[in-house]
């Protein structure tokens, strides 16, 4: 059904671009400062990301929906949003739950590279290696090998992203389980929607109505984050070359594994079981503030707060708070996320430094998936890595739609800036 949706809307889309291009190809649109060139091309207005949007003031927002009005959808509803721009209809969203379910069997030779790693292999590493391998299956490679035609390449692209998210839950279960010695591998059910059977997979919890509903919820405020963080951009970046689905999302996973991005979630239960640690429980607002400006004073960063596009607490922060007040207020951890959250910004505002005072996501999951049983904070990016191959895959099927070319921005020397400058 999602191909056939995507095959009646894809002539539109490309006709728009086409439209763009022809009738307002030399209009100016952004200008480029020397501070953003310096600065990471922080606000450069220079990508087409239509799967969602992420404002200054208002967070996420997957095609029109603000991201607090997405909180009980199913991920594979917020797939097919991502795709089509409409929620699914309930037999749309059956229909793809059970597409993905009868995807989800991996290859042999993948279980027999996963028994290979060193032990103390970091989960992301194991994760990234695995999709890698997993290009093996690639169909897209294969049509393209045998001459695919450019119309075509959004339709295979479709096949391997169903298929890699398909298999991305069952691999990244299988690495917990393996890394971290938790026993037999646990095999999907048939029937669980994607988020729950992620969850059924992992085998934590005694498989509770609440893990299911906080693995759903954290796979859906995870998907996407438009396209110029780092894990998108890269994958973007990676697919333009024609690489396939499984070279692309593990490029941008190896992005998404950096301590400023998404292991911050990891680095962020850390400092909280540290404080915890520290302190013997939960801290009082005046130890916590001396603990989180001892550790600014040794030019350290408080994980989990500022952000390079948002002004305002992240709307994904609220959505873990508000599930940890519904179902764990009492957990030490998160008690310490909620103090955590009345004091930091008020110390990164006294300091002057960080434009965003304000939490970003990952400062309450960590706390969430503790309690219910992921205690192996190494993990965590994982978790985070499953939910975004939703979004990442879905930008690279619509990239490959309207045909974008191969990204090629323009570098500069120093001595070219400094003499632009000066001229
Ligand atoms: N603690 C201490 N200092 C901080 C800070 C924080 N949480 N956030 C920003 N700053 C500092 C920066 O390090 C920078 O210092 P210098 O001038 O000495 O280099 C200064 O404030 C200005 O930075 P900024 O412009 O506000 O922030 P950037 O856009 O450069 O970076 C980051 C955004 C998210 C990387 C940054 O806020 C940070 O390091 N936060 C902590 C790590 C984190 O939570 N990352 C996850 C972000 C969300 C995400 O991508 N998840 O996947």
């Amino acid at each position: 059904m999602l191909k056939t949706k995507l095959s009646s809307q894809i002539p539109d889309l490309r006709e728009r671009v086409r439209n763009l291009g022809k009738n307002h190809g030399a209009k100016v649109i952004s200008e480029v400062t020397v501070e953003q060139i310096l600065g990471g091309m922080r606000g450069v207005k220079s990508l087409i990301c239509d799967t969602s949007e992420v404002g200054l003031e208002t967070g996420l927002i997957i095609r029109g929906f603000p991201i607090l009005d997405l909180t009980e959808k199913l991920p594979e509803e917020i797939l097919w949003l991502m795709l089509t721009g409409e929620l699914p209809s309930e037999a749309e969203t059956k229909d793809l739950s059970e597409d993905l379910n009868s995807r989800a069997e991996v290859p042999v030779y993948i279980w027999n590279l996963l028994k290979a790693f060193p032990k103390d292999t970091h989960p992301m590493s194991m994760l990234s290696s695995l999709i890698t391998a997993l290009q093996h299956e690639s169909k897209f490679k294969r049509e393209y090998d045998k001459g695919l035609k450019k119309d075509l390449y959004w339709d295979y692209t479709l096949e391997d992203s169903l298929d890699l998210i398909a298999k991305i839950p069952v691999i990244a279960a299988a690495i917990y389980r393996t890394r971290f010695g938790k026993g037999d591998l646990i095999k999907p059910k048939k029937g669980l929607d994607w988020g729950a059977n992620y969850a059924h997979m992992l085998g934590v919890n005694n498989n509770t109505d609440e893990w299911y509903k906080l693995m759903r919820l954290y796979m859906v405020a995870h998907s996407d984050h438009e396209s110029g963080n780092v894990s998108a951009f890269t994958s973007h970046v990676v697919g333009s070359a024609l690489s396939d689905a499984y070279y692309s999302l593990a490029a941008g996973l190896n992005g998404l594994a950096g301590p400023l991005h998404g292991l911050a979630n990891q680095e962020c239960l850390k400092f909280v079981l540290e404080l915890i640690d520290h302190f013997g429980g939960a801290p009082t607002d005046e130890q916590l503030r001396e603990f989180a400006q001892e550790r600014l004073d040794k030019g350290l960063v408080i994980p989990g707060y500022g952000h390079a596009v948002l002004r305002v607490t992240d709307p994904r922060f609220t959505a873990m708070l508000d599930f940890g007040k519904k179902y764990i207020p009492n957990d030490e951890r998160f008690i310490a996320v909620e103090k955590l959250f009345n004091i930091v910004p008020q110390i990164l505002i006294e300091q002057g430094k960080a434009k965003d005072p304000w939490p970003n996501v990952d400062a309450a999951t960590g706390s969430l998936v503790y309690h219910y049983g992921i205690k192996e904070v190494d993990y965590y990016t994982v978790l985070f890595s499953v939910s975004r191959s939703l979004g990442i895959c879905s930008q690279l099927i619509l990239s490959r739609a309207v045909g974008e070319p191969i990204t090629r921005p323009k570098s500069i020397t120093t001595a070219w800036l400094e003499s632009a400058v000066l001229n």
